[in-house]
């Protein structure tokens, strides 16, 4: 997959996305991401990039010409022009499900602003307009690296063990079960005894039901579209019945 990438603050995604899976995923060549400086976009002595809004009112907003021109170019260094993403906090929320689209396209062209937002009429240039969360950020350059961090981990070859990412939060709708490596007892702590038992059966059945105390205590939400077995009914109204809280405190 090729992302391209345009914003005022390039550098931003040096160290983001030279480390770790995603910096395999290039060394790899499974995934090349090009940032671009928008300035390189700008006719006039200053690059500017932004101007004032019509119609008044506080800071400035970026300007049509460089994001159409960055655009237009950016489209035109590959036969496909690929999907325009663009990143405001008035986007659709990005989700797991849109992750798993976005990983099937062959380029993507990432737009992020800063100051304000857009003039809206450089919004007609994008295919999808994203939010990664209901929370005000500066600009659209971390919810870029949010997204290909999300995307890049999808693409076929990436993770090795091609399977992972469907045992996980959200792809089967539940939060993560916990985990545990050596030592068996780390300060007192002990690891459930059902994980040293060796029998996969009861291993998978302790994992679901601790799947689904945790999504029923902290995102009770996601348990309402999924199909519930009257065994996991019963787990959630036990686990409802449990005080978030507990009523003893560390002084006693
Ligand atoms: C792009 C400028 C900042 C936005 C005034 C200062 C996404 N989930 C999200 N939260 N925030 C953003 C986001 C914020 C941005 C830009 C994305 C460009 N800003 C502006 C409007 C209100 N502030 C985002 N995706």
């Amino acid at each position: 997959m090729i992302v391209d990438v345009v914003s005022i603050f390039p550098s931003m995604f040096e160290g983001p996305l030279s480390a770790s899976i995603v910096g395999l995923a290039q060394e790899r060549g499974l995934l090349e991401v090009r940032c671009h400086d928008l300035r390189d976009w700008t006719h006039d002595r200053h690059r500017s990039t932004d101007d004032s809004p019509y119609g008044g009112g506080p800071g400035m907003v970026m300007k049509p010409q460089p994001l159409f021109e960055a655009v237009e170019a950016v489209q035109a260094l590959e036969d496909e022009p690929g999907k325009v993403v663009f990143f405001t906090p008035a986007g659709v929320p990005f989700t797991q499900t849109i992750a798993e689209e976005l990983s099937g396209e062959e380029r993507l062209v990432m737009v992020c602003g800063r100051y304000e937002g857009f003039d809206e009429r450089v919004l007609s240039l994008a295919d999808v307009d994203l939010s990664i969360g209901d929370y005000v950020l500066t600009g659209g350059e971390l919810p870029a690296m949010v997204v290909i961090d999300a995307v890049t981990r999808l693409l076929h070859g990436v993770l090795g063990h091609e399977d992972s990412s469907a045992d996980e939060s959200f792809s089967d709708g539940l939060l993560e079960y916990p985990q545990y490596t050596r030592p068996s007892v780390y300060r007192g702590m002990e690891v459930p005894e059902v994980l040293r038992s060796g029998d996969h059966a009861r291993i998978e059945a302790w994992r679901r039901e601790q799947s689904i105390r945790k999504t029923a205590r902290v995102r009770p939400e996601l348990l309402e579209r999924l199909p519930l077995s009257a065994d996991d009914r019963r787990i959630i109204e036990d686990e409802l019945a449990t005080p978030l809280i507990s009523a003893t405190t560390g002084t006693d």
